[in-house]
């Protein structure tokens, strides 16, 4: 019994520290091949390479030392960026995606902007080693122009604009299919931007339209981490009495 309930304990330990299993997810950075994909989400459970999925996932194993079966249910839930910046400019962008074919929901507070709208983008790079520059294009697994969110030619990252109010604070909720939390689009290890001027979704015919949608500077940026584990676990391992 008691070996079972020592099982258990090491079980809850490895999975409640699966986050720190996540940083093995470097982030994107470059250079990288054009194709370049970053690695699925993947937790460790007794050498037991498990997939994490958006939703509610569960799973049966026997545990080694009493063959007693083990139910474990866990969920990933959401996981936030920070984004800052050189200026007074910074925010919070929070993600979640109930399930892995669904869309994801994008809430976004950004504070210290000039009033009025300010492009905001998904980039390729989690690196801003050299500020926000160093967080390259915006991220474009497809290989198209850039464009407005509806848009069907865009890029994944073009998450078109947000509008700061009076106070310089804006915020928003946005969701969008093309930025899941898994898979090999995923935006994990990426960064959000958000810019000094309008986007102008590629349809303003300035030379940088169909790249950057013209947006001018970069005033804040943050990386995406790994989903954080809210509700960890609820490991049942019966015939413990
Ligand atoms: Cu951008
Ligand atoms: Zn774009």
């Amino acid at each position: 019994m008691q070996a079972a309930a020592s099982t258990a304990m090491a079980a809850h330990a490895i999975l409640s520290t699966s986050p720190s299993s996540c940083a093995l997810l470097s982030p994107v950075s470059k250079p990288v091949a054009a194709n370049h994909q970053p690695p699925a989400l993947r937790s460790l459970f007794h050498g037991v390479n498990l997939p994490l999925r958006q939703s509610m996932a569960s799973l049966s194993l026997a545990a080694p030392s009493t063959r007693k079966p083990l139910t474990v249910v866990a969920a990933t839930k959401k996981a936030v960026a920070v984004l800052k910046g050189t200026s007074s400019v910074e925010g919070v962008v929070t993600l979640t995606q109930e399930d892995d074919a669904g869309p994801t929901t994008v809430n976004v507070r950004i504070t210290g902007l000039t009033p009025g709208l300010h492009g905001f983008h998904l980039h390729e790079y989690g690196d801003t080693t050299n500020g926000c520059i160093s967080t390259g294009p915006h991220f474009n697994p497809n290989g198209l122009t850039h464009g407005a969110p509806e848009d069907e030619v865009r890029h994944a990252g073009d998450l078109g604009n947000i509008i700061a109010n009076a106070d310089g604070v804006a915020e928003a909720t946005i969701v969008d299919a093309q930025i899941p939390l898994s898979g090999p689009n995923a935006v994990v290890g990426r960064a959000f931007v958000v810019h000094e001027l309008e986007d102008d979704l590629g349809k303003g015919g300035h030379e940088l339209s169909l790249s950057t949608g013209n947006a001018g500077g970069r005033l804040a940026c943050g990386m995406y981490h790994c989903p954080i584990m809210f509700s960890i676990l609820f490991l049942l391992a019966r015939d413990l009495a």
